[in-house]
């Protein structure tokens, strides 16, 4: 088991795991992720081939694998969802040792409520600062933890996450909306609404945070709760650079994985489910 440092996490909203998931881990993942890059291919050319739009296919396919392309590609994958409803080994073997992680660094017991693998593809994937939890904002739980597990090297070169060292220092003295999670009062920073920024950090906040990029290898994790602010630059290497990101909610709030994903396979077009992402999904159709 890795180390967990319960007080960085309290103070920063984040930890790093160096290699926080074992040789055997990464293998398990990386056939459980070549299965689900193929059915998302898979998925995408079907699509492309019918001329149905992604939207409409969802709807009907309530069981499926979400696949979100590129704006400028039909067939290449921007990121896929709905991964543990989809994929047995990464619900039975995965899923459990997150929870494990949690429970050890919060002490506290958490479900699902949503996961994706966002492939960041060469000249794409930036997303601009936000923090999580605006995204998730029509469901009940105020708190989140996310797990991300970089299946790629995530260097400087092919955008990397950046987080505050610690925002809530850099921001003291300013009046934001508080509100109380389990890692005490934490604040909703000014986002901009609607355009395609929506979602984003106001850049006067943004400014006044000191951000650190955090480099990756294979293997390395990151457990972040859904209010600190980040955000990473465009992929300007010729590589894609794969990371999972696997967010769950206190058991207490009850287990939304399922209602989010119905509401989700429903609404795929909803704005409200692409909050400060790389692409206008919302109005893409294949
Ligand atoms: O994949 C990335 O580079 C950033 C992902 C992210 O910030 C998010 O999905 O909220």
């Amino acid at each position: 088991m890795p180390e967990f440092n319960k007080d960085s996490f309290m103070r920063q909203g984040y930890i790093v795991l160096d290699q926080g998931l074992s040789k055997a881990d990464m293998q398990m993942l990386e056939a459980a992720s070549a299965d689900l890059y193929r059915h998302s291919d898979y998925l995408l050319e079907q699509l492309q081939a019918s001329g149905e739009s992604l939207n409409d296919f969802y709807q009907k396919n309530l069981q499926e694998l979400i696949v979100v392309p590129e704006i400028d590609d039909g067939l290449k994958v921007c990121r896929y969802e709905y991964i543990k409803g989809f994929n047995t080994v990464i619900r039975e073997q995965l899923v459990p040792k997150l929870q494990t992680f949690i429970k050890t660094l919060t002490g506290d017991d958490f479900v699902l409520f949503k996961d994706k693998c966002n492939a960041k593809n060469p000249g794409g994937g930036a997303f601009e600062p936000h923090q999580d939890v605006i995204a998730y904002n029509h469901l009940k739980p105020n708190f989140h933890v996310t797990v991300a597990i970089f299946l790629d090297e995530a260097t400087l070169e092919n955008g990397c996450l950046f987080f505050p060292e610690n925002y809530r220092r850099d921001l003291k003295g300013h009046d934001y909306e508080l509100q109380t999670t389990p890692n005490g009062q934490l604040p909703i920073l000014p986002s901009y609404d609607g355009g395609s920024s929506h979602g984003a950090i106001q850049q006067e906040v943004v400014d006044r945070i000191k951000w650190q990029p955090i480099v990756a290898k294979p293997g390395d994790v990151v457990i972040f709760d859904s209010y600190v602010p980040h955000y990473s630059e465009k992929n300007g290497s010729d590589k894609s650079r794969r990371a999972m990101f696997y967010t769950f909610n206190s058991l207490h709030f009850g287990d939304f994985y399922d209602d989010y994903y119905d509401m989700k396979h429903r609404e795929f077009d909803n704005p409200s489910f692409h909050v400060a992402t790389p692409t206008a999904h919302s109005k893409s159709t294949v």
